[in-house]
């Protein structure tokens, strides 16, 4: 439909809407495995996370306990770059740990 035929009122808002939209975001979860180490993942969750050895070890237990965890949310291609990042550092110090994105 163009500029002349569409319906002004109808048409317009959904329009506008589209250019006010926010991309989606991601959860970087880790899941948790039997054989990762403790101290493995809070190192993990230091270095890919930003966080303070207390919280890291607070996010790691919850893993641990509940089977996984929100780690941090991104765009998408940081997200991306994250869980690569986890996959690649693990598999380095051959252990199986799991990281996934999930869209908000
Ligand atoms: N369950 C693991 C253990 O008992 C610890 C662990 C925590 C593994 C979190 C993965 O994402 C994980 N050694």
């Amino acid at each position: 439909m163009n500029i002349v035929t569409r319906p002004l009122e109808t048409e317009l808002p959904k329009e506008e809407e589209k250019l006010t939209e926010k991309p989606p975001m991601y959860e970087v979860c880790l899941l948790n495995d039997d054989y990762t180490p403790m101290e493995f993942v809070i190192i993990v969750l230091q270095k890919f996370f930003a966080m303070k050895k207390e919280n890291a070890t607070q996010i790691m237990l919850k893993v641990h306990r509940e089977g996984r965890a929100v780690c941090g949310v991104y765009s998408k291609d940081i997200a991306a770059s994250k869980v690569s990042a986890v996959l690649d550092f693990a598999k380095v110090y051959q252990h199986p740990l799991q990281c996934v994105m999930e869209k908000k």
